[in-house]
């Protein structure tokens, strides 16, 4: 008893002998982003929702849904990137900034705290970047083998080092009928090609107006190899961006091996909940699947306000010292890349760790078979 007081006591102290100036051991980090470092506040602005008890039918069938087995035996998926260093060329991507009306929750059930999502709670007017064939003709489908293209992230954009790239992007937001563009991280481009509003001094890419379309030329340079985002950088981009307006970009070495799998993770916010790819709890946020032996690659970005850590479940990568992590921060437009030989057969949670966030839908599932 005599020893708790001592001990309060001295934090009182120090707080008072810190003033205003932060306290020690605080991190860099930890100054910059109040979000982490004031989790009370944090939880407040992003709990304030409240949920009708599950339908318990409904929430068996939800259940069972997202924790079978993989049905039959997942293949690898792979679309325009060629596997192996072919020499340098030219990309041409396509994309239009479309309006959709997103459910951030299809199966209406946190299947974990055995909760409703109402409709009126995850229904949002979206608009995000969509990949279309030449012209604009007509959508990419949207499937494992040709890339997801359902919206949110938008497609990915994919190039080797040494290779020119050029987005064709048309904004064809009629809902909101705002002004949008793209930014992307990681290239090398003219300042014509940033795609992000300076006044007085940006060109027409930066804030393609409704109906309008814009090229940019990208390059894809030595120090551009990795994952990264992009996203819109218009005059609107504080309201674009939470209404979907961004995606990644995966940049290989010239001689880099693909890996067998590829996994992208996006987190974000919208309408109150924490998103993985535009999607709250299990069954609505993607469900990865892998064998034992192959290479299992995640693109992992986060948009937004907040701070996460992707975390893995049975797994451990390594980090840029070479040593083994299983849990890594990631703050508002970082990104990185992770890779594993997979090892580890049965389903696992890949999740963000700030507890407020998993529980208000920021967690998912890797299912591994023999
Ligand atoms: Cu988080």
């Amino acid at each position: 008893m005599r020893r708790r007081v001592v001990v309060v006591a001295g934090i009182a102290a120090a707080a008072a002998i810190a003033g205003a100036a932060p306290l020690v051991g605080q991190t860099t980090r930890d100054r910059e982003a109040p979000p982490v470092a004031s989790p009370s506040a944090h939880v407040q602005q992003h709990s304030p929702m409240t949920f009708a008890p599950a339908n318990p039918a409904q929430l068996e069938a939800a259940r069972k849904s997202a924790f079978a087995p993989p049905a039959e035996a997942p293949s690898p998926q792979f679309s325009q990137m060629e596997r192996t260093n072919s020499g340098p060329r030219t990309r041409h991507y396509w994309i239009k900034a479309v309006n959709v009306k997103w459910d951030v929750s299809p199966n209406g059930q946190d299947v974990i705290e055995g909760r409703q999502i109402a409709p009126e709670q995850r229904t949002l007017d979206a608009v995000v970047y969509r990949a279309y064939t030449p012209g604009w003709r007509k959508p990419l489908p949207n499937r494992a083998a040709s890339g997801d293209n359902d919206g949110m992230p938008g497609p990915l954009i994919e190039a080797r080092v040494g290779d020119t790239v050029l987005i064709h992007f048309k904004n064809e937001d009629r809902v909101h009928r705002n002004p949008h563009s793209i930014h992307t991280h990681a290239f090398s481009y003219a300042p014509g090609s940033d795609g992000a509003f300076i006044p007085q001094i940006s060109g027409p890419g930066a804030n393609v107006p409704v109906g309008r379309s814009f090229t940019y030329r990208l390059k894809a340079g030595p120090r551009s190899y990795g994952t990264w985002p992009y996203h819109d950088h218009s005059s609107s981009m504080h309201e674009s961006i939470p209404q979907g307006l961004y995606g990644a970009i995966r940049i290989y070495k010239r001689n880099e091996r693909l890996p067998d799998r590829r996994f992208v993770v996006a987190f974000a916010e919208h309408l109150g909940f924490n998103t993985i790819n535009g999607r709250a709890f299990i069954g609505n946020t993607p469900t990865f699947t892998a064998k034992v032996g192959e290479t299992v690659e995640w693109n992992v970005i986060a948009m937004g306000e907040l701070f996460h850590t992707f975390h893995a479940h049975g797994h451990r990568w390594l980090g840029p010292a070479g040593e083994p992590i299983d849990n890594q921060e990631i703050g508002p437009g970082s990104s990185f890349t992770v890779r594993w030989k997979e090892d580890a057969p049965g389903t696992w949670f890949y999740h963000c760790h700030v507890e407020s966030h998993q529980k208000n839908g920021m967690i998912g599932l890797l299912k591994v078979s023999r």
